[in-house]
C-alpha cells in the first residue's frame, strides 16, 4: 500500500472507529484515486478526500413502534445526507437487522460518486432502521414506516433530500413512509423515488436497477466483441434487483440458473424462464415466502442451505443480494471456472482480494457504483418528471435508462484509459465520480 493510501486509511480509521464496511468502500477510492490527486494538486490543497468522507449532516433518532400483540419496540432510525455539491441528497433507505452507522457511511459514500457517474444533478445520501420487516405483518410495518417518518420528515424534501427504496424497502414501505410524510407535510411532491404509479411513480423504476445491471454487462461484454446472447447466468438474491436482472437476461437471451435469499439458493439447469421467474415474484413481493419453496414447484431444480451460488459454473455472474457476499475463494471460482463478466447488482458485493482476482484475471468486472446506478439513475428520472408533472411511456423511460448505463460504462471504459489502467473499470468509476464531484466542491468553497 503506497504512503498516500496508508496515511489517509490510518486517519480515517482513528476517526471513524468500528465502521468497517465504510472504511473498506473508502479505502477501494483512495486507492483509485492516488494518481489524480498526483495530476492535480488542487484536491489536496482543498482538502477534498477529508472532506468528502465526511458526511454533511447525519441525522440519528429514535423510531418507537406497537406490534400486533401490544408490545412496544424500538429500533434505531438513521439518515446520512452525505454530499450535496451536485444536486439534493439522494439514496435509498435500508430495513435490515444488520443496518448500523458503518453499513449507511458505506452506502452513502457509494452514492455520491455512483450518483455523479449517473449524468444526473443528484449528491449522495442513504438511510434505514435496524427493524426487520420479516415475519411482520402490514400493519405492524406500517406503524414503523409511519413513526420512522415522524421523525425523518423534517429533514427531507423534493429540493433538500429525496429517500428512495433499498433491501427491505419497496413499493409497500415507499407507501407507508410518503403517505405519513404527506399528511404531516401537507404537501404533495416528489420527495420520494419508487412511488406508487397512481401517485407520481415512473413506469420502469421498479425494474431498473435489474435491467440496468444486466445492460451494463452487456456493455462490457460488446466492447470485448462479445454479447450475452446464449450465456449461463448466475444470479444471487431474489429481491427486486435479482428479479428484474433475471427478466433482462432472459430478454437479452441469456439463461439464468440461480437465485437465492439468505437461507440458501437454487440451481435450476434448466433455465429460469419467465413462467418460473412469475412463480418467484408472486412468492417473493405477494407471498413473502422463502426460496426453497421453488423446488416443490420446479423439482428438477435444487435447493442448498447456505450459500455456493459462485461455486457454479456458468459465463456469466450478477451479485444481487448484499454486500461482501463473493469471498476471494468464490471470485477465485468464478475465474478458474471460466466465467466471463461479473456486473454487479448489489453494492460492493465482492471483498477487495475478490475485487483484486478479478482484476489481475482481466475479468469483465463491473463495480456496483457504475453497474447498479441504472436503478438511481431511473430515480432521476422519477424525480424529473414530478417536477414537470408528467408521465413518460415505459418505452421513453426504458430508453433513458439504456442511454445512460451505456454513458456510464462510456465513462468508466475512457477514464480508465485516461489514467492508464485501461480496462480497470474500478478505477474508471472511481475517477470519473470523483473528479465530478470534487471540481464541484472546489467550484463552491470550503461549505
Ligand atoms: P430486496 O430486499 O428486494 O432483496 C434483497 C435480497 O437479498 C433478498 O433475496 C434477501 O434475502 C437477500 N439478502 C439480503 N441481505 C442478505 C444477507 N445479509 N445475506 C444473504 N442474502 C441477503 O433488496 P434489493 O433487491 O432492492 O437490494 C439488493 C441489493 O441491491 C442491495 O445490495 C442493495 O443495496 C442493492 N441496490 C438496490 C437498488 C434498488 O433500487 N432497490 C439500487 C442499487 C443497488 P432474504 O429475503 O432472505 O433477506
Ligand atoms: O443503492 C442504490 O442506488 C439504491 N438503493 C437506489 C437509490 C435511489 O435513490 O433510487
Amino acid at each position: 500500500m503506497s504512503k498516500f493510501v496508508d496515511d489517509f486509511m490510518a486517519n480515517l480509521k482513528a476517526k471513524n472507529p468500528a465502521e468497517e464496511t465504510f472504511h473498506q468502500a473508502v479505502h477501494e477510492v483512495v486507492e483509485s484515486i492516488e494518481v489524480v490527486f498526483e495530476r492535480n494538486p488542487k484536491y489536496a490543497k482543498g482538502k477534498i478526500l477529508e472532506r468528502i468522507v465526511e458526511p454533511e449532516r447525519t441525522i440519528l433518532f429514535r423510531v418507537p413502534w406497537v406490534d400486533d400483540q401490544g408490545e412496544i419496540h424500538v429500533q434505531k432510525g438513521f439518515r446520512i445526507e452525505f454530499n450535496s455539491a451536485i444536486g439534493p441528497y439522494k439514496g435509498g433507505l435500508r430495513l435490515h437487522p444488520t443496518v448500523n452507522l458503518g453499513i449507511l457511511k458505506f452506502l452513502g459514500f457509494e452514492q455520491i460518486l455512483k450518483n455523479a457517474l449517473t449524468t444526473l444533478p443528484m449528491g449522495g445520501g442513504k438511510g434505514g432502521s435496524d427493524f426487520d420487516p420479516k415475519g411482520k405483518s402490514d400493519n405492524e410495518v406500517m406503524r414503523f414506516c409511519h413513526s420512522f417518518m415522524c421523525e425523518l420528515f423534517r429533514h427531507i424534501g423534493p429540493d433538500t433530500d429525496v429517500p428512495a427504496g433499498d433491501i427491505g424497502v419497496g413499493a409497500r414501505e415507499i407507501g407507508f413512509l410518503f403517505g405519513m410524510y404527506k399528511k404531516l407535510r401537507n404537501e404533495f411532491t416528489g420527495v420520494f423515488t419508487g412511488k406508487g404509479r397512481n401517485w407520481g411513480g415512473s413506469l420502469i423504476r421498479p425494474e431498473a436497477t435489474g435491467y440496468g445491471v444486466t445492460y451494463f454487462a452487456e456493455e462490457m461484454l460488446k466492447a470485448a466483441g462479445d454479447t450475452l446472447k446464449g450465456k449461463t447466468c448466475l444470479v444471487s438474491g431474489s429481491g427486486n434487483v435479482a428479479q428484474y436482472c433475471v427478466e433482462k437476461c432472459l430478454d437479452l437471451g441469456a439463461k439464468p440458473i440461480t437465485i437465492s435469499d439468505s437461507s440458501g439458493f437454487i440451481v435450476d439447469e434448466d433455465g429460469i424462464d419467465r413462467d418460473k421467474l412469475a412463480f418467484v415474484m408472486d412468492l417473493k413481493n405477494v407471498k413473502r415466502g422463502r426460496i426453497k419453496e421453488y423446488v416443490k414447484k420446479y423439482p428438477n431444480a435444487k435447493y442448498t442451505e447456505g450459500v455456493g451460488v459462485w461455486k457454479i459454473k456458468a459465463d456469466a455472474a450478477f451479485p444481487c443480494a448484499t454486500q461482501n457476499e463473493i469471498s476471494a475463494e468464490d471470485a477465485q471460482a468464478l475465474v478458474s471456472n471460466g466465467c466471463k463478466v461479473v456486473s454487479e447488482g448489489a453494492n460492493m458485493p465482492t471483498v477487495p482480494e475478490g475485487v483484486n482476482i478479478f482484476i489481475k484475471n482481466k475479468m469483465l468486472y463491473g463495480p456496483s457504483k457504475a453497474a447498479n446506478a441504472g436503478g438511481v439513475a431511473t430515480s432521476g428520472l422519477e424525480m424529473s418528471q414530478n417536477s414537470l408533472r408528467l408521465s413518460w411511456t415505459r418505452e421513453e423511460v426504458d430508453e433513458k435508462l439504456h442511454n445512460i448505463m451505456k454513458a456510464i460504462f462510456k465513462q468508466c471504459h475512457d477514464t480508465a484509459e485516461e489514467y492508464g489502467t485501461p480496462g480497470n473499470y474500478v478505477n474508471g468509476a472511481n475517477i470519473a465520480g470523483f473528479v465530478k464531484v470534487a471540481d464541484s466542491m472546489l467550484d463552491q468553497g470550503v461549505v
